[in-house]
């Protein structure tokens, strides 16, 4: 696999009820859309739309409230032609998000979900298969592994194995090691430190640490819209390390990190 000089970066849209304004749906829809619109203006590459939180101890949606959620923002930024991929559990709102224009399913269940493998090959777009131990609403509660960095890889192989056996074209996998997903902060460093194996594998790397939870672990227990600089060191940790793609909040700055990390990589 020929490496870009540095890797795209997936701009984060949650669509999701604010629950302190009384806008109800159209008000959340329309937030999505203008927030998708800032990322793709601050340098998005692709669009992440998410309806579901996947959180630790976040609870789950019904089918029919994802999409109510999330098919009108799809549907919505599919118009400015950037590449859109719909962050989703569910087969059934994976298919009415690609039928409405995006063109990759991100299964934080690497297509663990009932159907999830004949669905996916029958809509012949682009797949990220993400490794998490347990669900979120409990994955926190106590991850286990003895050896995290080989686990994750024979997971993620399998799974890819199961992908490509049902029908999905292994140029359109993806894989990703589920940073923050049923790991603690010594499983996810470890991964962290086992990308450049993991990106020898043989399929794109979809990286995403953005604002996670490990990085309060490491200072003070820094709030979510204080991790910025943590979020950073891991997105060019990432980039040297061989990943395709980054999933982040903050799009301007983990651009800027890239390009100046490109910058200085390609003067020698
Ligand atoms: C990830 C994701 C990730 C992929 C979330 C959060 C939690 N999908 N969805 N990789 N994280 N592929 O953003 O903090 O790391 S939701």
């Amino acid at each position: 696999m020929t490496q870009r000089p540095r890797p795209l970066v997936m701009g984060i849209v949650n669509v999701t009820p604010d629950s302190f304004s009384d806008g109800g749906r159209h008000a959340s829809a329309q937030a999505a859309i203008a927030h998708g619109h800032a990322l793709v203006e601050a340098g998005a590459d692709w669009l992440d739309i998410g309806g579901e939180s996947t959180r630790p101890g976040a609870e789950p949606v019904s089918e029919a409230d994802e999409l109510a959620r999330v098919i009108p923002v799809i549907e919505e930024l599919a118009r400015t032609n950037m590449p859109l991929s719909i962050d989703t559990m569910k087969p059934g709102v994976a298919r009415a998000a690609i039928q409405a224009g995006a063109s990759m399913w991100n299964d934080v269940t690497a297509l663990g979900g009932p159907g999830a493998l004949g669905v996916a090959a029958q809509l012949g777009c682009q797949i990220c298969l993400m490794h998490m131990q347990g669900e979120p609403r409990t994955m926190q509660a106590d991850p286990h592994y003895d050896d995290v960095a080989g686990e994750v890889e024979a997971f993620l192989l399998a799974r890819a194995a199961a992908a490509m056996k049902a029908g999905v074209s292994r140029e359109n996998i993806w894989l990703d090691p589920g940073i923050g997903f049923g790991k603690t902060l010594v499983h996810n460093l470890a991964l962290m430190g086992a990308l450049p194996r993991l990106a020898g594998l043989g399929f794109p790397i979809l990286f995403g640490a953005s604002r996670k939870r490990f990085i309060a672990s490491l200072d003070n227990d820094a709030p979510a819209d204080q991790r910025l600089g943590g979020s950073i060191a891991a997105a060019l940790h990432a980039a040297q390390a061989g990943a395709a793609m980054i999933r982040v909040h903050d799009v301007r700055e983990t651009a800027q990190a890239l390009k100046v990390r490109a910058a200085i990589q390609a003067s020698g």
